[in-house]
């Protein structure tokens, strides 16, 4: 019998790449989604397995729909991606970010508890963790320091797996993810924002790009190759926790310019420092040594920054273009302005 996986956030872009790994590895797909005004499935359209996936609506502020999730899909594998991940927004609803992306890990890990302790458990922790702590490498056993209500709210969520794991002996990992991107990531994170802005730029679609802390340095990875090591992690025969990352670490500037290169622009001609996109406490460098996830999984990036920063400038160009040649494809970028007049304190949208 095909084994079964749940995905909390299938629609988010880690969900969407994961739900394709686990089809190809036979499994049975299940996702949960949130009811929302108007439908989120562009990820799972684009990559063509929206009819091969179940999809179970769930909110991780109502235990009963995941209670509920559980038990429709009775899995053997719950991988945990749901949250409120935007780190800016999350300085906007501290609160709510808490309750969606620190309680709901509570939820889910409480939800196995009671229903089935044998299903493995995958928390998406992060590399926000480590806040401002260091300025080299770091590692599983690096300390921690969150810079922001989102990365409180995941450092709780780290600790919790943990207590679920040691106090209940339930197989639970944690996999903390360095930054990893791809043409299916959110318009709001800087790395998508660069690129399908560079993309307008090229095609005479857009004339600037206002960008916030152009110094910040992020160890941008490949979000297709990072699913896999979610999927190794619940594959070992000890449950665990690891870095995932690219030991590689590059700057917004460096992004940017490398961006424009990719299009034959000077970066310098139309990029605008807007301070709306700055953060009341950011996070400067962030650099991940995966050695234990390269010797414990057999894990490793292969797709590093050059190549990260050509497949998406090169997607979203492409996509411009059938559009402009009066294509229809599932697709976020269409129906999202740059000029938005949002006013919030720390703008970073
Ligand atoms: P994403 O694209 O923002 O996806 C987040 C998913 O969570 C979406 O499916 C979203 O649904 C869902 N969601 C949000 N609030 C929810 C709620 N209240 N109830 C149920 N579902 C909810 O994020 P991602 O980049 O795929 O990241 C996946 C996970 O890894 C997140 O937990 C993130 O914090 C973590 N992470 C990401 C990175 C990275 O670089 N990408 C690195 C480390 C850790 P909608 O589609 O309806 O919004
Ligand atoms: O910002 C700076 C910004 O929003 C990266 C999430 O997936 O990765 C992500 O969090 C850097 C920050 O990602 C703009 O200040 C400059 O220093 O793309 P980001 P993030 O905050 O690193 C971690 C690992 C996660 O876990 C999160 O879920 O870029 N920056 N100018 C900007 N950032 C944005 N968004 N927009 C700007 O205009």
């Amino acid at each position: 019998m095909n084994k079964k996986g749940l995905i909390t956030g299938i629609t988010g872009q880690d969900g969407a790449y994961l739900a394709k790994f686990l089809l190809e590895k036979g499994y049975e797909v299940y996702g949960t989604y949130r009811r929302l005004s108007t439908p989120n499935f562009w990820r799972l359209q684009y990559l063509d397995i929206f009819d091969k996936v179940n999809l179970i609506p769930a909110d991780l502020v109502d235990d009963a729909s995941i209670v509920e999730a559980i038990k429709i899909s009775n899995p053997d594998d719950i991988y945990h991606l749901a949250a409120q991940s935007f780190v800016g927004a999350s300085f906007e609803q501290p609160v709510g970010t808490g309750m969606v992306t620190g309680l709901g890990v509570t939820r889910v890990l409480e939800a196995i508890r009671q229903i089935n302790p044998k299903i493995k458990f995958y928390q998406a922790s992060t590399s926000e963790l480590y806040g401002n702590s260091s300025d080299k490498p770091v590692n599983e056993n690096s300390p921690f320091k969150p810079a922001s209500p989102y990365s409180a709210a995941k450092l709780y969520g780290y600790w919790l797996t943990q207590i679920y794991r040691e106090g209940y002996t339930l197989f639970v990992c944690n996999g903390i993810l360095f930054n990893h991107e791809s043409p299916l990531r959110g318009l709001e994170f800087v790395t998508r924002k660069i690129s399908n802005t560079v993309a307008k730029i090229a095609l005479d679609l857009e004339k600037e790009l206002k960008l916030g802390n152009l110094e910040s340095k992020r160890d941008w990875g490949y979000a297709p190759e990072y699913v896999e090591s979610m999927w190794l992690m619940l594959q070992q025969k000890e449950p665990d926790d690891y870095v995932i990352a690219t030991n590689e670490a590059h700057s917004v500037r460096e992004f940017t310019e490398k961006a424009f290169d990719v299009v034959g622009l000077d970066w310098q001609e139309y990029v605008k420092v807007d301070k709306r996109f700055l953060r009341p406490l950011d996070v400067n460098f962030l650099q991940g040594d995966y050695s234990k996830a390269k010797k414990k999984l057999g894990w490793e990036p292969e797709i590093k920054f050059d190549k990260l920063v050509e497949i998406m400038v090169k997607e979203d160009l492409d996509r411009w273009e059938r559009w402009q040649n009066g294509e229809h494809f599932p697709w976020d970028a269409l129906n999202y302005p740059s000029e938005v007049k949002i006013v919030t304190r720390a703008l970073s949208v």
